[in-house]
């Protein structure tokens, strides 16, 4: 039987082909995508995630979340993805509306009708650390919380600290690391580099693979393939949602993992929204540290799951075969 999953995103370029990767994957059964603010406007994303939906021939609901960080102030990504999100294509706009009902709701609701789902976070956890503020019983129906966000105790993408998904409502992200998810923090370290589609697979996807789905993967990431280069000083393009799926998809994609407890900096002058991982787990020697990592430690052993290193050749596979 496929595995159940809901996808809440931001959607811009790389969560279209993220989506893309799960609604087009025999063993994947995506029930709901929610929209939360991030990348875009929450209506610009819904746009995206709807066509995205109907590029590939699905009928599944997307639903529209919550427009704002909890307490912070809003700060779009137009700048990497383009106005639309979309690499300013043009594209039609989708025939199906928002499904009626929130993305909180929709969360809930569809976590509680599915035990053992697995729920993939491609934005800001707004909506996320919402729905489990107000229904903690969805917190142990949920299998895998496999999350693009975060940088593991490295250089982050919005400030030197941070990455963006984090970066946008730390508040949000810290009650979702505390909530007992069983988090997989898939970093932004893990999405560069090797991780990038070079020119030549680029060229492999439209020359080769050639199909309206690989056309449409690479084409809506024009603004993040140049924004990556000229802003991030990365070579190719970064995928980091598309990663975060491959790894939903099959774990085995990520080739190191261990479990740590993690912590979101929400005050810092220059650390906002910075990810600490306990990777020595130093936490338990010191009173201070003890007490300071308290919301973490009183739950149990470490329970997030920090991906270190990917099989990047086989992250792409897993793309290649999807978008034929
Ligand atoms: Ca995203």
């Amino acid at each position: 039987m496929p595995r159940a999953m809901i996808i809440d995103t931001d959607t811009a370029s790389d969560d279209a082909v993220a989506i893309l990767m799960a609604l087009q994957h025999p063993d994947i059964d995506v029930k709901a995508i929610t929209v939360v603010n991030g990348n875009m406007p929450v209506a610009q994303g819904s746009i995206n995630a709807r066509y995205t939906v109907e590029v590939c021939g699905k009928d599944v609901p997307v639903y529209d979340g919550v427009d704002a960080a909890i307490t912070r102030d809003l700060y779009r990504a137009y700048f990497f993805h383009g106005p639309d999100g979309m690499g300013n294509m043009n594209y039609p706009a989708p025939k199906a509306p928002p499904a009626p009902g929130h993305a909180v709701e929709a969360l809930i609701r569809v976590i509680r009708e599915n035990p053992g789902i697995i729920l993939v976070t491609l934005g800001p956890l707004t909506n996320v650390a919402l729905a489990v503020l107000q229904a903690p019983d969805i917190v142990p129906l949920v299998s895998r919380c496999v999350m693009m966000g975060g940088a593991a105790n490295c250089v982050g993408n919005i400030t030197p600290a941070a990455e963006y998904n984090i970066w946008v409502d730390p508040e949000a992200a810290r009650t979702v690391f505390r909530s007992g998810l069983p988090v997989e923090m898939v970093g932004w370290e893990t999405c560069r580099g090797e991780a990038n589609l070079t020119e030549e697979d680029m060229r492999y996807c439209k020359e080769v693979i050639n199909t309206p789905l690989a056309h449409f993967s690479i084409d809506c990431n024009a603004s993040a393939l140049s924004a990556n280069i000229n802003w991030l000083g990365d070579p190719g393009l970064a995928l980091p949602d598309p990663v975060a799926m491959a790894i939903a998809i099959d774990p085995t994609i990520c080739t190191r993992a261990s479990k740590h407890y993690v912590e979101v900096e929400c005050d810092g002058t220059y650390t906002r929204g910075m990810t600490v991982v306990d990777e020595l787990g130093v936490t338990k020697y010191d009173t201070a540290n003890v007490e300071m990592w308290q919301p973490l430690v009183k739950k149990g052993e470490p329970h997030i799951t920090v991906c270190w290193t990917i099989d990047a050749k086989r992250w792409k596979a897993l793309l290649y075969d999807l978008i034929k």
